[in-house]
């Protein structure tokens, strides 16, 4: 079992532990650095790539992405910033799906996920195999609000928020880890909620 064995009390009743240092918020504050990006569902698109199998690009454009099984999480969010907010229902594409459709080389351990306007975060692909991570196009049953991430933002719900690019465009593998946007910033390379890691220092 891997350090996020925690995560998974979806299903439970009665108040669920929260992890350490984290307060709770009754609603989900967006939360992004910049502004919200505009974006056109015709023209946009997911681009796998970097070290993938076959060494090729995948691009998955919106009505591809709406062909896959489509799957359901109900996860607590944690933003590193201490706020969380618990029991909110994501709905889309499980980050499995994506990485059985274009799978990454062997030996290729990590990822980064990158955002329309540069934000991007370092995962690792033991991370996105968690079958409680999805690319999600819809929260509590409504397709995302712009300020949330639409049309799809990376949930990861055993890592901190900063983990899940919203407006999210590229996903690349890489065989030595890459520094997104807030690791470069003095954040956590894993960032798992329930193991404390938010700085770099702790590596
Ligand atoms: N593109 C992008 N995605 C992002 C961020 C960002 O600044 N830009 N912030 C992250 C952080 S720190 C958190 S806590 C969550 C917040 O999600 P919310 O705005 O839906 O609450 O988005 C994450 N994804
Ligand atoms: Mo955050």
């Amino acid at each position: 079992m891997s350090s996020s064995g925690f995560s998974g009390f979806s299903g439970l009743s009665g108040p669920r532990p929260l992890p350490p240092g984290q307060r709770l918020t009754a609603e989900l504050q967006p939360v992004s650095y910049g502004r919200v990006p505009s974006i056109d569902l015709a023209t946009w698109s997911l681009r796998i790539g970097g070290d993938t199998l076959d060494a090729e690009p995948l691009s998955l454009t919106w009505a591809d992405l709406m062909s896959l099984p489509q799957t359901v999480v109900r996860a607590d969010h944690h933003c590193v910033s201490r706020r969380t907010t618990q029991d909110l229902q994501w709905s889309g594409v499980a980050a499995l799906t994506i990485l059985d459709l274009a799978p990454p080389v062997d030996g290729a351990e990590h990822a980064l996920v990158s955002a329309a306007r540069g934000y991007s975060s370092s995962v690792r692909i033991e991370d996105l195999a968690s079958p409680r991570a999805v690319f999600a196009t819809h929260l509590n049953g409504e397709p995302l609000r712009p300020e949330h991430g639409w049309p799809l933002r990376l949930v990861l719900p055993h890592l901190y928020g900063w983990k899940g690019p919203k407006w999210a465009v590229a996903l690349d593998y890489c065989r030595y880890a890459e520094r997104g946007f807030w690791e470069q910033r003095g954040y956590h390379l894993t960032g798992d909620v329930w193991r404390e890691e938010r700085y770099s220092y702790q590596e």
